[in-house]
């Protein structure tokens, strides 16, 4: 259980809360920390302003170990890149794309950078630059997606890299946090199972999508725009997937109709509880995710069956 990433970063055990776009504040990201977890405020692509008070909220709410997530694609990323710097974080990752140029800055600040990659190549770009860690997260996982299934994702970039990996995608209990250990992880992170806590201040009708999914309630939209995100089906998953297949056939496809469709629909449901027509993003894990407890009882409980497992 104790492994390098415990040491590293001064946590009690090796499990990373996900980082949910609009979703992970500083509310579910203390209360995983205060668990024994690492926690993580996304910053999605919300500008700097909302970030900082997510950052100074949660610096009041744990004296423990957090972390922050920057999405490479936001267009604020520079501005989350000074604001960390600025804020004394201690453990950034990033998710959709290669942090490479912000790396000079992140080591000036002594921070530990973790970067989600979804390839062995990646994994070793990552590893070259100075990376701490690597999050090797496989397609199961909600959200933006690579196109690696986490089964042969971890045990290959665990094989190419020597700092430790951490497994991501599919998992939600102690046997997946188990399996990810044999594949050679020294260390999990769980995003669907943290949608439904307590301390998770998502719209109640999210939490209820999530809670009600079974196990072939998700889709793959967006592979046309070259980002594909990983949704429960609904209305909207629906209509991308009728305007890929439209534009699929086009010598010129209408790009636009894609923008059209994705702004602001993550906001749509995860504040104000349209789930028809926002995003609901989601892991595949999801039909397992039946319960809302707290972050605390859904570590221990984590931890308590992996430990019953690995003896
Ligand atoms: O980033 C995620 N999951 C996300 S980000 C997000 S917000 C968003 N919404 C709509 C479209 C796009 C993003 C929702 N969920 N997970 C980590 C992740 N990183 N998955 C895949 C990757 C990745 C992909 C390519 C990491 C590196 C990479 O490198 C390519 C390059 O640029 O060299």
């Amino acid at each position: 259980m104790k492994t390098r990433i415990c040491e590293m970063l001064g946590i009690q055990y090796p499990v990373f809360q996900g980082a949910m776009a609009w979703i992970a504040d500083a509310s579910l990201a203390s209360a995983v920390s205060n668990a024994g977890g690492l926690g993580i405020i996304a910053a999605g692509n919300a500008p700097a302003d909302i970030v900082r008070e997510e950052i100074r909220k949660c610096k009041e709410l744990t004296d423990k170990p957090f972390g922050v997530n920057i999405m490479l694609l936001s267009p604020f990323v520079d501005d989350i890149v000074d604001l960390v710097c600025e804020e004394g974080v201690k453990v950034v990752t990033t998710g959709a794309g290669n942090p490479s140029k912000f790396m000079d800055k992140f080591k000036e600040h002594g921070i530990c950078l973790i970067p989600v990659v979804p390839s062995v190549a990646q994994a070793k770009k990552m590893e070259k630059i100075g990376a701490s860690a690597v999050i090797a997260e496989g397609m199961e996982s909600g959200g933006h997606i690579g196109k690696l299934t986490t089964m042969a994702l971890v045990p290959q970039v665990v094989d190419a890299v020597s700092i430790p990996v951490l497994a991501a995608g599919g998992i939600a209990d102690g046997r997946g946090m188990a399996a990810g250990f044999m594949l050679g992880a020294e260390g999990v992170q769980i995003g669907t199972r943290f949608l439904v806590a307590e301390e998770c201040t998502v719209h109640e009708n999210y939490k209820a999508k999530i809670l009600k999914a079974n196990d072939i309630a998700t889709v793959i939209t967006g592979n046309i725009t070259g980002h594909p995100v990983r949704v429960i089906k609904n209305k909207l998953a629906n209509a991308f997937l009728k305007a890929e297949k439209e534009e699929m056939g086009k010598d010129e496809p209408d790009m636009a109709r894609f923008d059209q469709l994705g702004t602001g629909a993550l906001q749509k449901s995860v504040k104000l509880g349209d789930v028809d027509n926002g995003s609901v993003m989601s892991g595949q894990i999801a039909g397992m995710v039946n319960k809302e407890q707290t972050c605390k009882e859904i570590i221990e409980e984590i931890v308590g069956q992996f430990e019953e497992l690995v003896k």
